[in-house]
Order: structure tokens, then sequence, then C-alpha cells
């Protein structure tokens, strides 16, 4: 079967996780992704947090599926007269380098443009332009700025970053986007563009609902945070708001039964205004269905933390996943608190390729996540990740057409390789 983005060749010179994670999901909508590695050394990632001697990290791994890799140093002559051929061969150049790289580089936009007007240049950097441009920037530098780190947290506490890699995947997220939407538009235009994404402003969207709240304060206190419900005052800014729901129905993280050993024992549990009389009935409070104090949406508002107090008397009777099932047949929204352990056993998310297993030569099977975003005509096959410069023959012979000899000429120049040391 054919995939979407077949005949799509993309230069990737992405390093670290924002970078890589959007040029692996145009890998897996079939895009040819050559990863361009600094000889000798390559992707960072490779080396860091190792767990298996001698092989790539998984950091490395699990970011670099179903790419080729070639290695190059772009800063000696002969690697700067194959990398012009490199972007006169491919659609999509992808950069996530530090502010000023390419540049420095010699690589130009213009250069580039003029060397191949068809070709998309997709950036990623932490800051788009103004004060903190030039600054280098890193998953949580992007939580923090970004407006996800003051609104994540409880209100007494320190600020907190989220698991979830919001700053680097989430920005490599809408990096694909703007790169799968530039194509399209160069099928009218015929002309490449540049596209580029800022982690701040990646993070800053997807915060979207607290800048929301920011706005509604000005007309009143946020009747669905806790803090109203426990009778403190707001500031002038979105306070943290733990795990109270972001959205107009209210909801909360409650105790199931074991919480007491198990650090995971937990439901999230939504009190969705339509079903709210099968709540009742569910919890054993049905007089509430009609009680004026709890029976509208407004009037159980300033009495929410009594509310879940009353659900939790329930959810703490049951094990999360027993509770899910229950609440499940009354359509009550919840959802039960997953380890990674849970995750990675899962046997629906192997079934459906969202989890799955991946050999690799050098440190065996491991588990990855796989394509979240699935297309009836274009199914994602996952393929391990490259070893540091296992495809540079063969990019430099079939995909640019240098011949035996010139390939030798290549390597002798130092532009592939990492320069011996002494003995
Ligand atoms: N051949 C020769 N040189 C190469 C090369 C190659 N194939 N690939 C990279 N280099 C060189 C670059 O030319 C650059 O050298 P100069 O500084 O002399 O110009 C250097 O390697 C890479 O610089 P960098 O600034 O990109 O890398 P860093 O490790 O110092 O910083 C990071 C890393 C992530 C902080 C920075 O790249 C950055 O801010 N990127 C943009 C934001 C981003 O994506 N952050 C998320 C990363 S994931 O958490």
């Amino acid at each position: 079967m054919t995939k979407a983005l077949d005949g799509i060749r993309i230069l990737d010179f992405t390093h670290v996780q924002s970078g890589p994670t959007c040029t692996q999901l145009l890998g897996w909508f079939g895009a040819d992704v050559i990863k361009v590695e600094r000889p000798g050394v390559g992707d960072i990632t490779r080396g860091q947090l190792m767990d298996v001697p001698n092989a790539d990290a998984l950091y490395f791994t699990m970011l670099n599926h179903n790419k080729r890799s070639i290695t190059l140093d772009t800063k000696n002559k002969t690697g700067k007269d194959v990398l012009e051929r490199l972007i006169k061969n491919c659609d999509v150049l992808v950069e996530n380098f530090g502010p000023g790289v390419l540049d420095r580089m010699g690589f130009t936009w213009e250069k580039i443009h003029a060397l191949n007007p068809r070709m998309i240049v997709a950036s990623i950097k932490g800051f788009g332009p103004g004060p903190y441009e030039d600054c280098k920037v890193y998953e949580n530098v992007a939580q923090c700025t970004g407006g996800a780190a003051s609104t994540t947290g409880f209100r007494d506490g320190l600020p907190l970053v989220t698991g979830a890699q919001i700053g680097d995947s989430g920005t490599g997220l809408h990096l694909a986007l703007g790169i799968v939407t530039a194509l399209f538009q160069r099928t009218v235009t015929g002309k490449g563009q540049k596209v580029t994404c800022a982690m701040q402003d990646g993070v800053l969207n997807l915060c979207r609902v607290k800048l929301r709240d920011q706005q509604r304060l000005a007309h009143g206190p946020l009747r669905e945070y806790s803090q109203f419900g426990d009778g403190i005052a707001f500031g002038d800014a979105v306070p943290r708001a733990g795990n109270d729901s972001g959205g107009g129905q209210p909801g909360r993280i409650l105790k199931c039964k074991g919480w007491e050993k198990d650090p995971d024992a937990y439901i999230y549990f939504i009190t969705q205004a339509p079903v709210w009389e099968k709540i009742c009935d569910v919890i054993g409070e049905p007089t509430w269905k009609t009680d004026p104090n709890y029976a509208k949406p407004p009037a159980r508002l300033p009495r929410l933390n009594e509310i879940f107090a009353r659900i939790e008397q329930w959810t703490m009777s049951k094990t999360k996943f027993e509770a899910m099932d229950i609440l499940n047949e009354f359509d009550i929204p919840c959802g039960p608190i997953l380890s990674m352990k849970e995750l990675a056993e899962d046997k629906s998310l192997r079934e459906t390729g969202t989890v799955v297993e991946v050999d690799h030569p050098k440190r065996g099977k491991y588990l990855s996540v796989g394509n979240p975003i699935k297309m009836s005509d274009s199914p994602t096959d996952v393929t391990r990740s490259p070893l540091l410069g296992e495809h540079t023959d063969e990019i430099l012979m079939q995909v640019l057409g240098y011949s035996t000899a010139e390939v030798a000429t290549i390597k002798a120049s130092g532009a592939t390789e990492a320069p011996k040391k002494p003995a």
C-alpha cells in the first residue's frame, strides 16, 4: 500500500527531541527522511541516558524511527558541496539548531532558496522574534515561558512542569502540520517557503484555555476552580488549579480502593451536567437530583469540595477499573490514572500499534510509542532507528548519484568520517 507522503524527501537536520519527533512523524507517513549527523558524534541523544552499553540510548531510538542516517561534516568544504546536492534533491529541510546556526554554516534561507526554490525550510526555535530570540531552549524552559508551569500544580505549591513533553514533542507536532500545509500550498504555487514554530508559541497554544481564564478573571472569580469553593480570593493572574478540570464540566482526581499503597489507584471523575442524575443514583444520593442546592450546575459550583468528597467515598470502595466499568455503563465520563507500566502492558494499545515492539541490532527488543495518528490509506510500519552513518554510502550513491570513485574522494576529504584519534 502506498503512504501519504511517498515521494517526499526530508533533509533532517534535527537533534534532541523537538525536531526529531516532527521528522519521525513525516517518516511514519511515508516520507524518505535523511538524517544528517556530525561524523563520530551524531545526535547527542544517541549517548544520553544510556541503559545498554554500546547501544544507542532509548532517547534516540524512540525519536528516530523510519529514518536513514548520513554522517556529514557541514563545516568541511566537501561536506558543504554534498549538502548543496542534498538540498537540490530534497523537498523539505527541517532543523532545530540553536539560533543562527544554519546561517553560520553558510546556509541562509536565501542561499537554500536559490539552490532549490521548491524547498520548504522548517525550523523550531525556543522563541519567536523578540527579546529572547537568540536564546537556546529546552523542554522545561518552554513549559515555563509558555504559560504551562505557572498554571500547573497546586495553589500553595511551586509552579510545576508536566511529564507530557508539550514543549518538544508538542512543537514537533505543530511543525509537522506546518510542513504538510506548505507542501500542499506548493502544489499550487510551485514554491517552497519558510515554516517556523517557536516552542513558547506552541506551549501557549496548548495553554489556550488558561488565557481564556485570564480574561474571564476580569469579570469575577473563576467559579469552577476549587479555590472558589475554598473561599480564597483570586489574584490578578490565573492561579494553579490542581487537578480541576480545564473546561465547563467540573472534574477531580479521586482516590480508589488501594490508594494507600498504590500511587496510581485514582480515577478522574467528571460531574458532567447531562448525567448528573445518574451520578446521584450511582453514589447513593438520589435526593441531590431535586435538591435546589445540588440539582443545577451553578448551585453546585460553591459546593464542589463537598460533592467530590462524597463521590470519593464511593470511588474509594472500588478499584479504579471497577469504578471505570460502572461509570461507563451510565455514560459518566471518567478515566483511571494509568501508570507507564500499565500502558506498556495494555493489550489494546499493542493491537492498534500505539505501543510497538521494535528490534534493534545492538540493544535487542524495546518498546516504543507508535504513530498515534491512524490513516486508513496510509498505515504506519515502525522501523528501527538507524545506526550512526549507516546509510552514508547508500545516500551518496543512490540519492545523490555520486560514483564509487567520487564517494572515495568525499571520504578522503574527511567530510563523512571523524578524524582518527592518534594511537
Ligand atoms: N557538521 C558540522 N557541524 C555541525 C553539524 C554537522 N553535521 N551539525 C551541527 N553542527 C554544529 C553547528 O554548526 C553548531 O555549531 P556552531 O555553534 O559553531 O555554529 C553546533 O553543532 C550545534 O549547535 P546547537 O546550538 O544547535 O547545539 P547545542 O547543543 O549547543 O544546543 C539546543 C542544543 C537544543 C539548546 C539548541 O539546538 C536549540 O536551542 N535549539 C532550538 C530549540 C529546540 O529545538 N530545543 C529543543 C531541544 S529538545 O529539548
